[in-house]
């Protein structure tokens, strides 16, 4: 029904069972401004690289599945002006008319599973927007947690979402929320979030181990891995919370709606901080490269 292309790096580590680690596309075309975001890309798949792991980066080009762009679909989808922005609801209606398409954390989750990927890093994930209780914004990303088992690390959520509604929805979906090496869940540009974790873990092993003993239960979804932004990048919440609050007045104001509300939000983040932020969040996907890429070569080494 449709055609999926595995890089050639790609191809090879699955025949010799090396670990990959699968990355969205929606971070390149709607999270980051360009060329930043073309910088970001090449940076996180060196990372992966440089840690002992193969990077899938993962979009949709001409109606194909990629698991793996080439430098030169990276360059093309950076610069790429109003790509769709692909999630659970978009992936299969883009596949089938052969459009062109960004994957966000559930359509990549989605297929990283399809190709047998496990662990896949981020920046942060779609969670309960602010006024939800309002708007009802709430991201497929929470969703496809709970039925697709993909380990996914993030650094927290953005505070352009509720994160202690978002963490009370990922408890009803079922969903494994892990901090990594400290009590609190990381608030993305901080490392604390003044609210504790539902579990945490302190090794690549430990989370590794609780992916496999979850799809060996029978238990369908994935597992949250919140990794908190090293320390020399992180920024107070004091210092984003004004900026955040003043994106949000805007999107209101504008009549803001549907799956443009967190691009909007981001790219609006982004031109009120200027350097700044965009500096943090390189460090924290870098680092969640990183960490996937350990827990990869685990998950294989436990396979194996
Ligand atoms: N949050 C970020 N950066 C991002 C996104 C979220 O800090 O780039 C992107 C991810 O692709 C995520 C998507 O899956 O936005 C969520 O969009 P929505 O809220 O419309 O589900
Ligand atoms: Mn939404």
């Amino acid at each position: 029904m449709f055609k999926t292309e595995l890089s050639p790096e790609v191809q090879a580590a699955q025949e010799f069972g090396n670990p990959v680690v699968a990355l969205e596309s929606t971070i390149i075309t709607h999270g980051m401004p360009y060329p930043q975001n073309l910088e970001t890309a090449r940076l996180v798949e060196e990372t992966v690289r440089a840690s002992g792991a193969v990077p899938a980066t993962i979009a949709v080009i001409n109606g194909v599945l990629k698991i793996g762009l080439t430098d030169a679909e990276l360059e093309t989808l950076a610069q790429l002006k109003n790509v769709a922005k692909l999630s659970r609801a978009d992936l299969a209606a883009c596949l089938a008319t052969g459009g062109n398409g960004a994957t966000t954390v559930a359509a990549t989750m989605i297929a990283a599973h399809h190709a047998n990927i496990d662990v896949f890093a981020t920046g942060g994930i779609g969670g309960v927007h602010q006024g939800a209780e309002l708007s009802f914004d709430i991201s497929a990303d929470l969703q496809e947690l709970a039925q697709t088992a993909v380990t996914v690390v993030a650094a927290g959520a953005k505070a352009i979402l509720d994160i202690p509604k978002t963490l009370e929805v990922l408890e009803t979906l079922g969903v494994p929320v892990i901090a990594y090496n400290q009590d609190e869940i990381p608030a993305f540009w901080s490392r604390g979030s003044g609210l504790k974790a539902p579990l945490r873990m302190n090794s690549a092993s430990e989370i590794a181990k609780a992916h496999l003993t979850r799809m060996s239960l029978n238990v369908p979804g994935g597992q949250l891995v919140a990794n908190p932004v090293p320390l020399e990048a992180e920024i107070s919440q004091d210092e984003m919370l004004p900026i955040i609050a003043q994106a949000q007045a805007e999107a209101t104001e504008h009549g803001i709606r549907g799956k443009s509300v967190t691009p909007f939000l981001l790219q609006r983040i982004f031109e009120l901080t200027e350097g700044a932020s965009l500096k943090t969040n390189i460090a924290l996907v870098l680092n969640n490269a990183r960490l996937a890429a350990e827990i990869a070569a685990e998950m294989g080494r436990m396979r194996a």
